[in-house]
């Protein structure tokens, strides 16, 4: 019964930008009288509640939907279908990975520590797979290892996976067939506690850490690569992301998941953060520390926890310099002159060995250089060089071209601004040319003035919670016991 009370996760489902958690429901009610998010369902249950840390706000992954489910006798029943999916980077790089139920990443569960789950999984893939639950204290038959704990299930084939989960925290599902991991088959797996931690945080948001190698004119990742020229959050490449929004003076948990082959030193500005949680759950008070960089290594989460005292347009991002750009280019590819052997130790200068003249001259084709942005087969590329559609520091025909060839190291960073193309009622109100400062794992905490957090929320209610439509809620959870 009580956890059936919780069935706020319902009414979070279309909730996107702002969910709003019971506890803090009905002072947000007020705030937001007429335009803001409808309370939650059980939010009445939660602020007849004594003080205390009360019922945990839904988790936000922005840009992914939630993975609805229907009760059936106490257990809480998922579809979760594997399968080819399309994604878009960044408006007009569409790119074909495999993910669940149409998304990569896939979509979010959420459930409550103690809740019964069954997953009704269908392998659309052209290959066998099986579902892995990431860190979850499951049956050894529920592990989703193939040959080991089960078989796997071949395309067309179906699996029942059903388990109690008992832990709560930051988890994941994924496949777990390697080279299926490196097309993005993995979804956040979000185990709320049956009371909120310590201090209540009002925003929790969740983003999963993506890298890809994809050649221009190209829509495959190629899995074999070593080197990642697309980097995302949640499916999406800076400026694309959707900005997190916050009303000044909330606490904040921002839990990170990395699969893929780097570790990710995620950054965070004006902010200093504790790690709260890890991919094992809670982290004791007693061992936080002040951080305003966390490595989130490959098979790990983190949990970051701050209270939003000062407004502004924060940074969130990978600090590694090439997971802060869109589609760098390696110095090979299909242009590369077929006669001529490739010399190994050379510089720029030489055509590292693998070209005639300048790696980065305008002689060669773009896809030498490395654009930046949204490039793709409609649109300019730029090898950094010479004339281009885009201003070069502002001055492509003056000062920077006259430094081509006098300043070593010359031309290195480009400015491309795409507010138009990315804009959405989230980025409301970001000052001119914003779009040009984010590339790759780059995205924004804005931490807003409650006149101004009301006026953006507004539009993201407008524009019907969020950019990106949710799946419908399931029917509404009934009354009655909870089995086990
Ligand atoms: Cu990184």
């Amino acid at each position: 019964m009580r956890l059936l009370r919780r069935n706020f996760l319902q009414g979070a489902l279309g909730v996107a930008a702002g969910a709003l958690g019971s506890t803090w429901a009905g002072r947000a009610a007020a705030q937001h009288a007429g335009h803001g998010p409808s309370p939650v369902p059980g939010a009445t249950a939660a602020q007849s509640r004594p003080a205390g840390a009360g019922v945990p706000v839904p988790v936000n992954v922005l840009d992914v939907p939630k993975l609805p489910w229907e009760l059936d006798n106490g257990v809480k029943v998922f579809r979760l279908v594997a399968e080819p999916v399309k994604a878009e980077f960044v408006p007009g790089k569409v790119v074909d990975l495999w993910g669940y139920n149409g998304h990569n990443p896939g979509p979010t569960i959420e459930v409550n520590e103690g809740d019964r789950v069954r997953f009704l999984f269908e392998n659309r893939l052209p290959e066998p797979t099986t579902v892995h639950w990431h860190g979850l204290e499951v049956p050894i038959e529920m592990d989703g290892v193939p040959a080991i704990s089960q078989p796997l299930v071949s395309p067309g084939e179906r699996f029942t996976y059903e388990f109690t989960v008992r832990q709560n925290g930051t988890f994941f599902y994924h496949t777990h067939m390697a080279m299926q991991e490196m097309l993005g088959l993995l979804g956040f797996f979000i185990i709320h506690p049956r009371e909120a931690h310590r201090p209540a945080v009002q925003k929790d948001f969740g983003i999963i850490l993506q890298e890809w190698a994809i050649l221009p004119n190209n829509t495959i990742p190629n899995t074999l690569s070593m080197e990642f020229n697309w980097l995302t959050f949640n499916g999406k490449a800076g400026p694309a992301a959707t900005p997190m929004l916050v009303k000044l003076g909330e606490r904040v948990r921002i839990r990170l998941v990395n699969i893929g082959m780097d570790h990710h030193p995620i950054h965070l500005h004006g902010f200093q953060f504790r790690v709260t949680g890890t991919e094992a759950g809670r982290v004791p008070e007693s061992a936080w520390y002040p951080q305003n960089t966390v490595l989130v290594g490959v098979a790990q989460a983190r949990d970051l926890e701050f209270d939003a005292v000062y407004p502004g347009d924060w940074m969130l991002h990978c600090h590694l310099p090439h997971h802060m750009m869109n589609q760098m280019v390696s110095m090979v590819g299909p242009m590369l002159h077929g006669s001529q052997a490739i010399e190994t130790g050379k510089g720029m200068e030489e055509g590292m060995g693998m070209m005639k003249g300048h790696a980065l001259s305008g002689e060669n084709a773009p896809g030498f250089g490395r654009g930046m942005g949204m490039t793709t087969a409609e649109k300019p590329m730029t090898p950094m060089v010479g004339p281009s559609p885009h201003a070069q520091h502002g001055d492509s025909g003056g000062a920077g071209a006259r430094a081509k060839g006098r300043v070593p190291g010359f031309p290195q960073d480009m400015w491309m601004p795409m507010d138009d193309e990315v804009a959405k009622p989230e980025t409301f109100g970001l000052p001119k040319d914003w779009s040009a400062a984010l590339g790759g794992m780059m995205t924004l905490v804005r931490v807003l003035p409650p006149d101004k957090y009301d006026e953006i929320m507004a539009r993201v209610q407008a524009a019907g919670s969020g950019a990106r439509p949710a799946p419908p809620p399931p029917p509404a959870a009934p009354g009655g016991g909870h089995g086990h």
